[in-house]
């Protein structure tokens, strides 16, 4: 098997860089020192979270010279990520800290003024008429981050550097660059689907550097440019009354028959319904343990081999969610929230999901005067794997009050839907231990603690709303979106295609997310974005 080198500096989740160099029939190959970088011929350089933080690791373990040295003999180099913005001098994430300097310019961070921050989703690597490694134009491939380099024609093309671009909002950004052997993406190729893959052969084989600069391939009729509508499918897990790990869903969280034996609602196996998601385009696929508050989260291997083996097949972002806290074992041994994240993120996950654990350290933030202390679970693992790798899950739900504002101290909306006695105004109550348990918190008041904590996304599900196929709550989306710089998942509710479609166009959401109307094969994904693109929104479709 041919080989190809990964340089291994606590990059973090890399599970799933390896899982597609495998799959494209190459071996990985560790670097773990700068004097073994030499026997690297073609290396890799993955990188998430931090700028500074990278470049300091590097730095301080004596990488640097000999990346350049790599770099500068001409054998093939490829950056991913935060790879790609160590090629530059330098980023405002960190001024102080500076890039390998290969491209002359500094990155800088994305406006939020007009869209969500970080940038995730699937958008466009545009070549212009050049072939880049076989990038295509009708194509998306996976990003997420928060600075960028802005696009400046001419700029980099000065210095022999050929390049890809996308667009978020108003801005024209970098997506990949590549001179000769050197490429490098900003999105992750890795989580790109087929398209990614392909461009990681293109790399592989040498084939990219042969062709850069030739004719690129015309953009078909279906070319639209920019970020997709991104459209996620969810998997409730959980064991049966039998000891099996099964896909579940419940109405308004309960996920037991309604019959007399109220077995535990049993619509398939985990790894197998991931795949099948994943190819009718699911854009990403989120597992979530909703028993997990019960077991011990070590214990739970099942759930750490549903990860292995989805992320073999499936490649785009794998989300976990359930238990992800600080623990204590079965054997008393104590167990950070970080470690346990950790081995979700080294069996394949590429974002963990926060529920209760976010609420309880909110409600803590709050009490504390709004300082932080570094010691949250989304503290830490956002500092060790980066904000993007930290979802928070939230199950709200509608508390009506007869005249708004006076009636609460929380963060009410007048509603178009009015409370059984005719009230006019709610606000949402987070809930934990999936619903059970009802805290005297809105969800302003969470997403705006998390989000300072470091949160990189919100999974907003509404248990009002959860397998009611009656569409998304839209008043409770709007409100969180006005609170928060950081995406928003609209989930729960989601019965028809049309209800993609109404999120979207009704609420700033950032993505949408289904379970129920997919697990029971009413819709299926591809059907939701060939309607939403007929509705003239911008999908990515799954290429065969
Ligand atoms: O609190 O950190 O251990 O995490 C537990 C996780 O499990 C949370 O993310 C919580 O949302 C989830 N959870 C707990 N109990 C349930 C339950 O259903 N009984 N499920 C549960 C949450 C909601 C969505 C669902 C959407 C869309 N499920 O994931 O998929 O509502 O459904 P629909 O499209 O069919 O309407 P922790």
């Amino acid at each position: 098997m041919p080989t190809v080198h990964l340089l291994d500096y606590v990059a973090g989740n890399v599970r799933s860089l390896v899982n597609a160099i495998e799959k494209l029939g190459y071996e990985v190959d560790w670097i773990k020192t700068p004097e073994d970088v030499p026997r690297a011929e073609k290396l890799i350089l993955p990188g998430v979270g931090h700028f500074g933080h990278c470049m300091s690791q590097l730095a301080q373990a004596g990488f640097l010279p000999a990346i350049k040295a790599h770099i500068e003999s001409g054998k093939p180099f490829m950056g991913i990520c935060v790879g790609l913005q160590a090629l530059f001098e330098g980023s405002s994430e960190d001024p102080e800290v500076p890039g390998l300097g290969v491209i002359k310019s500094s990155l800088g961070r994305f406006d939020a003024t007009d869209k969500a921050v970080p940038h995730i989703g699937w958008n466009s690597a545009n070549t212009g008429s050049g072939s880049l490694y076989d990038l295509r134009p009708d194509s998306k491939y996976y990003y997420v981050h928060t600075y960028r380099e802005a696009y400046k024609k001419g700029e980099l093309e000065s210095q022999g550097w050929s390049v890809a671009t996308g667009t978020y909002g108003g801005e024209t950004f970098v997506g990949a660059v590549a001179k000769g052997n050197i490429y490098a993406t900003q999105f992750h190729p890795e989580k790109s689907g087929v398209a990614g893959l392909r461009t990681i052969r293109a790399f592989l084989t040498g084939e990219g550097a042969k062709n850069l600069g030739a004719a690129a391939p015309a953009p078909t009729s279906e070319f639209k440019d920019g970020l997709t509508r991104r459209v996620i499918a969810c998997l409730d897990v959980r064991t049966n009354d039998q000891g099996d790990l099964v896909v579940t869903k419940g109405d308004q969280y309960d996920v037991r028959e309604k019959g007399d034996e109220r077995d535990v609602r049993n619509l398939g196996k985990p790894v197998e319904m991931a795949k099948k998601y994943y190819e009718a385009g699911a854009d990403e696929v989120t597992f979530l343990n909703i028993t997990s508050f019960r077991d011990c989260p070590l214990a739970d291997l099942p759930m750490l081999e549903i990860l292995r083996q989805t992320s073999k097949t499936v490649f785009v972002p794998l989300t976990v969610g359930g238990g992800i806290r600080d623990t204590v074992d079965t054997d008393g041994t104590k167990v950070s929230a970080l470690e346990i994240a950790t081995m979700y993120f080294k069996s394949g996950a590429d974002k963990v999901s926060i529920g209760s654990d976010a609420v309880l350290a909110a409600e803590e933030y709050y009490s504390l005067g709004k300082k932080l202390f570094g010691n949250t679970a989304i503290e830490q693992i956002s500092r060790a794997y980066g904000n993007q790798a930290v979802v928070v899950s939230i199950d709200p739900k509608r508390v009506y009050v007869p005249n708004g504002r006076d009636a609460t101290r929380h963060a009410t909306i007048e509603t178009k839907f009015p409370g059984p006695k005719g009230e006019k105004y709610c606000w949402y109550a987070c809930t934990i231990k999936g619903g059970r348990e009802t805290r005297d918190m809105d969800v302003v008041e969470l997403v705006q603690a998390v989000e300072a904590m470091g949160a990189g996304e919100i999974l907003l599900n509404c248990i009002d709303k959860d397998g009611t196929n009656s569409g998304f709550d839209l008043e409770l989306i709007e409100q969180v979106k006005s609170a928060i710089e950081i995406p928003v998942i609209a989930s729960s509710g989601a019965g028809v295609p049309a209800h993609f479609e109404e999120v979207f166009n009704k609420t700033r959401t950032d993505a949408a997310l289904g379970a129920g109307m997919f697990h029971r094969g009413e819709y299926t994904v591809s059907q939701v974005k060939d309607y939403l693109q007929e509705k003239g929104l911008v999908v990515r479709q799954y290429e065969g």
